[in-house]
């Protein structure tokens, strides 16, 4: 397994990719190299488990890096239905032909365990509000496909991230959500959607509140990049 270990920048591969063939990041960082995203981290599946493939590699972003390379293929492609998925398509599924991978996408369905597979490839946790925490990139990230291989690939030991959760005693962001969908018990689906809908004004012009008040803020995405994500989200 490997993952992108903290330190390392949201648009170069980390140290930890060294474990995984150097000729295979390299051909997959410079597929990748125009677009703002990058190989986040893969795995194994174990022999007899119910697996899709032999191995998975996640392509995404940390960061919003990927914005300005997505506006300038939406401005050559105007009117394209869901264009970030159909992006994610154009340069992932370039990637996967060129190294004889299967390309799966986020909104396939049935759903695909994205957030399982992360957990499994970077060593990630969840944090209170369901979005996978990263040690660098805090809530500040997202997968935009998988790379599913028919054979195994050299991975090393299983990336431990650190995970800030832990260690963040007032968290911030179950306190702030003006209809409290995030607590204990998850995350209230219907609540948060009809207040982003009837009144959330904040939510809709600058994404949610409550995972704009975790302090890990580093890679924050621009307020207009999180306004096209609460978009998807009502549309979703
Ligand atoms: C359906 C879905 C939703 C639904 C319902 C979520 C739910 N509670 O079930 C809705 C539309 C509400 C939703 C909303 C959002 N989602 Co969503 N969603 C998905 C999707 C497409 C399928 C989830 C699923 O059922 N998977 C199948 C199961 C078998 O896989 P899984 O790994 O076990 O699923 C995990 C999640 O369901 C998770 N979970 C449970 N409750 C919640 C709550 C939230 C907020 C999240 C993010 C996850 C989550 O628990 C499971 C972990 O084992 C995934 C992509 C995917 N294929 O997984 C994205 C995904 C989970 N969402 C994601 C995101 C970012 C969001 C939003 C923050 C988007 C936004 N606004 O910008 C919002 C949250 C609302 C907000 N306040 O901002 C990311 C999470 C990335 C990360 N860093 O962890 C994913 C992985 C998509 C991606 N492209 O990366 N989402």
């Amino acid at each position: 397994m490997l993952g992108v270990v903290a330190g390392t920048g949201a648009t170069t591969q980390g140290a930890g990719f060294s474990r995984l063939s150097h000729v295979m990041t390299e051909s997959i960082s410079t597929l990748l190299s125009s677009s703002g995203l990058i190989l986040r981290g893969g795995f194994n599946f174990e022999t007899g488990e119910d697996a899709p493939a032999q191995a998975v590699l996640l392509i995404g972003h940390g960061g919003a890096e990927y914005w300005t390379h997505f506006q300038a293929w939406q401005a050559r492609n105007e009117g394209v239905a869901d264009p970030l998925d159909s992006w994610s398509r154009h340069v992932i599924d370039e990637a996967a032909n060129a190294l004889g991978a299967r390309a799966v996408y986020p909104s396939d369905w049935p759903y695909l365990p994205f957030q399982q597979w992360a957990m499994r490839a970077e060593g990630l946790k969840p944090s209170p509000l369901g979005i996978l925490m990263h040690p660098e990139f805090g809530l500040w990230h997202a997968y935009r496909g998988a790379l599913l291989l028919d054979r195994a690939l050299a991975f090393g030991e299983a990336p431990r991230a650190r995970h800030l959760c832990d260690e963040c005693r007032k968290k911030p962001c179950l306190a702030v959500c003006p209809v409290g969908a995030f607590d204990a018990d998850g995350y209230d689906v219907g609540a948060c959607r009809g207040h982003v809908r009837a009144d959330g004004a904040t939510c809709r012009g600058q994404g949610c509140i409550a995972r704009n008040a975790c302090p890990h803020d580093a890679y924050r995405y621009p307020a207009v990049v999180q306004a096209f994500h609460m978009d998807a989200f009502l549309r979703a």
